[in-house]
This record gives structure tokens, sequence and C-alpha cells, in this order.
């Protein structure tokens, strides 16, 4: 039986295995922690979530920089637990603002009263499975400690922001911001001088917005992009009464889709050999008309045939060259990677941004970043001065967050070393010798290559139900075993080697991170992942220890 969280005053020596201050410790108040902290309670247990923010919203707290927006519609990246909820919440484009689903993550909050259950301001430092009592203590930044049975990481995959180390970051006298930490009072870049480094998603959706607002943008730019129109528009009241209308319907398509996303867009199984030149160009026209990651489903081939891959390359790389006025920027905004591998972005107006007078581009792939300095940063040939420098260079993704923890299990193990060689998980939820753990969309989960919203909600039921069991059946605690993790990581590992994923230099891989261990962390398919945790319960917690 739990104590109410807030009437809890003893000191933990005297807990007893059946006596904690709470039944479960979540981790993180973004769209994961909110949804377990929301499902537990209605389960009858008790929950605290810890969260080192001042509100709610997780990633849409954090990344307030200009031009901030998700890559799914917002009529799919929402919850579909509460068909209230799903009709009474009106979205306004196509593709969400980060102040429109931060609102939306406000309005939850509100209505499912979260608040009284989750710490602001507080990290959690450290926690530690106690084997005797059957216990976790989780000792958090106010220096507090508190038992539960059960310990839930909603961390989110993008969360734990990436600062490349550059000498002299110190010594810079103008203002320095990671897009991934935009200050919650925002930044006035009127009349400034600003740079940027990062031509990721962060960068792509910050640098046409704040070249409008800045007097001179300059942008160093590592790796050029591919990325494809996102066709932004306002949502039509037309549009949105009709998908409420069948919500359920609409919900269920989705769920049936590889990405659990886009089952109205069109799209093609057919090879890019299949077709015509001119059919394949055509194909690959309307995509980019259309707007979108789904671009990447104009041929069944695409992602998985390198060759095949060139077709929308090539596509990609004319277009560049079609909007970019001046021809050697548009060459150095010309990217020779494989398309896909690296998270495909969309974007507003990307590529025009480079024809504007105040926006220049500075290669640092062929002239290196050396040192930052009082006034700007010197590469190996230039000086450039300015007044403000973001840092749009991305995540420790997916294990940053978890990793920031001290996680000891069984026999002391410590999670750091467990995953010393790249993470390793049984489903992407739970992890051998860290009972009464769990993930929510960890690393060998479909997580990132998928509407998060819903890959959640599907991690969020799967965690409750198996609370539920352990105590149906009167057990204690559940454990996976080494041998399913094994097996578990195989399987991740052959989905990802059947396509071109693993061949750049993704965040995906942990690659961006300078001495991260290679690993192709998300798994491939949404369906597939969703029936084998399903079959896995059907077979009585196959792969599991329960005691
Ligand atoms: P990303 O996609 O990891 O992009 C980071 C960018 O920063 C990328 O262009 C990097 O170049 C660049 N970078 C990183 N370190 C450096 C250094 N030291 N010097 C120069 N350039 C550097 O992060 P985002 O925040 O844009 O997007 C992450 C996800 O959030 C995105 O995929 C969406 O899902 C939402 P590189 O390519 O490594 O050469």
């Amino acid at each position: 039986m739990a104590l109410d969280s807030n009437s809890a005053d003893l000191t933990n020596a005297s807990l007893g295995s059946s006596f904690t201050d709470v039944d479960v410790v979540v981790v993180g108040a973004g769209f994961a922690g909110m949804y377990m902290l929301h499902r537990l309670r209605s389960l009858g247990y008790t929950a605290q979530v810890f969260e080192s923010g001042t509100g709610v919203g997780g990633t849409w707290y954090w990344n307030r920089y200009p031009g901030a927006r998700c890559d799914v519609e917002s009529l799919e990246y929402s919850y579909s637990f509460d068909e209230k909820l799903e009709q009474e919440w009106e979205w306004t484009e196509r593709y969400s603002g980060q102040p429109e689903i931060l609102a939306y993550a406000n309005h939850v909050a509100d209505r499912f009263e979260l608040h009284k259950d989750i710490q602001f301001e507080t990290r959690v430092e450290a926690a530690k499975f106690d084997e005797e009592e059957k216990l976790w203590r989780i000792t958090t930044s106010d220096e507090r400690v508190t038992t539960c049975r059960f310990f839930v990481m909603a961390t989110g995959c993008l969360s734990s922001a990436a600062m490349p180390e550059i000498e002299g970051i110190a010594s810079f006298n103008g203002s320095l911001i990671h897009t991934g930490r935009w200050p919650k009072e925002g930044v006035d870049l009127k009349g400034k001088r600003v740079a940027i480094i990062g031509t990721g998603s962060s960068g792509v959706q910050a640098i046409p917005v704040i070249a409008k607002e800045c007097e001179q943008l300059t942008v160093f730019q590592r790796t050029p992009q591919y990325t494809i129109p996102a066709r932004n528009e306002p949502l039509t009241p037309e549009r949105q009464s009709d998908v409420k209308s069948r919500y359920r319907n609409f919900r269920e398509a989705n769920f049936s889709m590889p990405q659990a996303l886009g089952s109205e867009t069109p799209k093609f199984n057919d090879s890019v050999y299949d077709v015509s030149d001119e059919e394949r160009s055509a194909r690959f026209e309307e995509a980019w008309n259309r707007g979108g990651t789904l671009f990447m489903a104009s041929f069944n081939d695409v992602l998985v045939d390198e060759t095949a891959n060139t077709y929308a390359q090539d596509f990609v790389r004319a277009k560049i060259s079609e909007i970019v006025e001046d021809p050697e920027v548009a060459q150095l905004l010309t990217p020779e990677h494989i398309i896909g591998c690296k998270r495909l972005v969309i974007d507003t107006d990307y590529f025009e941004t480079f024809n504007r007078s105040n926006v220049d581009l500075v290669d640092v792939s062929s002239d290196p970043i050396v040192r930052i300095n009082e006034t700007g940063l010197a590469t190996k040939s230039s000086q450039y001065d300015f007044d403000v420098l973001i840092f749009a260079t991305g995540f420790d993704a997916m294990t940053g967050s978890i990793l920031k923890v001290d996680i000891s299990g069984r026999d002391g193990l410590r999670i750091q070393d467990k995953w010393a060689a790249g993470p390793r998980t049984y489903l992407g939820l739970t992890i051998p010798g860290f009972p009464n753990m769990f993930t929510i969309s960890g690393p060998g989960s479909p997580s990132v290559l998928t509407n998060m919203i819903i890959s959640i909600e599907q991690h969020v039921e799967w965690i409750s139900d198996c609370i539920v069991s352990l105590d149906d059946r009167g057990a204690e605690t559940i454990e996976a075993q080494v041998e399913a993790e094994n097996s578990w990581v195989d399987h991740v590992n052959s989905k990802a080697d059947r396509t071109l994923f693993p061949s750049c230099n993704s965040w995906y891989l942990g690659a961006n991170v300078p001495g991260k261990t290679r690993v192709f962390m998300p798994l491939l398919g949404f369906p597939g992942y969703v029936r084998r945790c399903e079959q896995v319960v059907e077979n009585d917690y196959e792969g599991f220890v329960i005691k």
C-alpha cells in the first residue's frame, strides 16, 4: 500500500517492502510523464513526477527557439486516449508551432489536474534499487529520497542538449544560446548580428525566422541538409471537423502505419525502377508540392537501395539549385550524402532565406571553427564577429537523459556500465539488471521513427498494464532476462541493417556526440513492434522473470 506522497514523512530507513512513499516515481513531465501519471492515478496508484523545468511539456517546454514546429501533423500529434480531449482542443495549423503544442500540454495538465503530483524544478540525480526491500530509492536535487516500487524514466528522446566543445567558449562577450534551452522570456534579436552553428531540423526551422528579425545572420554549416517544404498552412475548420467526426477510424488507420502516422498521405509500393523517368520526377514533384516527411514514401526502395536513393537525392539537389540564386551558395547548400538516413527535415523557406542580403553561409567543413573568442569566432581562415551565438547543435539523443541519472540496479549494476558499449534493452521498455524500472520510448523501441505521442501512449499503457498484472498475481518484481535482451538487440539491428539508416552520421546512431558508441537506437516498424509487445504479454510476459 502506498502513502499519500505529501503526507509521507518517514525516514526511508524505516520503510518496509510494502511501505513506500509512492507506488511509482516518474521522471519527466513531457507528454510521456504526463500520460503515465494520469493513467497510473486512474488505476488507483500513487505517483510522483519529478521535472527539472518549471512547467509541463518536455521537449516543447525547452525548445522555444523561433520557428520551432512539429514535423507531424497536428491532428495526429496529439493524445488519442481521451475522446473528449480530442474533440475539445482546436488546432490552428497543419503543423503546430511550439507555443501551440505547449499550450495544449498545459491544457492537458489542467484538465486532468496533473500539477498536484508533479514536483517542478527538481532533477532526479540518482536511483538505486534496494534488493532486500524490493523498492527503488530516488534521490532528487532537493536532497530528498523518495521510495517507490516502480521507477519510470519518461525523460524524452531529444532532451539532453548537445554543446560542442569549442575552445574559448567561455570568453564570448555576447549572448550564447542553445536552441534546446531557449530562454522562456524570449530573445530580442532586432538590430543584432547573429550567428548560428548547425543546420539540422532546429537550425533549418530557426534560420528563416531569425533572418527576418535580426540585422545580419551568419550560418555556420558543417553538413548541408536535405529539407523538403513543410507546406504548413492554416488548418481549415472543414478538415478539422471531418477528422473529428471519424477520429477513432483515423487513429486506427495511423496505428497500422509503419511510423504510426500519415495514413491519408499517398504512399506507393513500387520501385523507382518500375516507372519511367517522367513518372518518377512527377511522383517526387507531387510529394515536394504536398510537403512533409513522407516524401521518402514516394517509392518503396528509396530508403533501402542506395542507387534508388540517388534519384531522390538528385531531385532535391535540382530544387536547391533552382531556388538559391547564387550558384556558389547553392553548391555549398547541396548535400552529397544519402537522403533520409539523417532525419529528413521539413522547412518553411529555408533555401529561399539564403537569397536574402542579410544572410551569409560559412562552410565549416572546409574552413573549420578553431575557437570562440570575445567578439565572435575564428575559423581556420577568418574571424567572424557577432552579438548573439546560437547553437543549433542537437541532442545527446535517446540515451543522454537516462545516462545523466546515476541509476544502479541489482548487484549495484550501474546503467553507465551496462550501456558502456551502447544501449541494450528488451523491447525498448526494460533492462536486465534493473527490476521494476521502465523506459518510455527508450532505445530499441520505435520512438523517434514514429508519431511520438502515439508511441508514448502505447508504452504507458503497456507499463501500467504490466504493473496491474504483477499486483493481480501478488508478485513484487519483474525483470527482463539477458537472453531476451540479446535477441531483441539483434532484432533491432537486423531491421536497421536492411535499410540505409546506418550509413551516415546521424543522431539515430549517436554519431553526433563525440565518443558515443555507434548503435542504431530506434526500432523500425511500429505495427510489428506493437504486435510483439502484445505477444509478450499473451505468453505470460515472455522474456521476463516475475517474482
Ligand atoms: P541535429 O539534427 O543533430 O543537427 C545538429 C546540427 O548541428 C547538424 O547540422 C550538425 O552538423 C551541427 N553541428 C553539431 N556539432 C557541430 C560542430 N561542432 N560544428 C559545426 N556544426 C555542428 O539536431 P537538431 O536540434 O537540429 O534536430 C534534432 C531533432 O529534433 C530533429 O531531427 C527533429 O526530430 C527534432 P553535422 O550534421 O553533425 O555535420
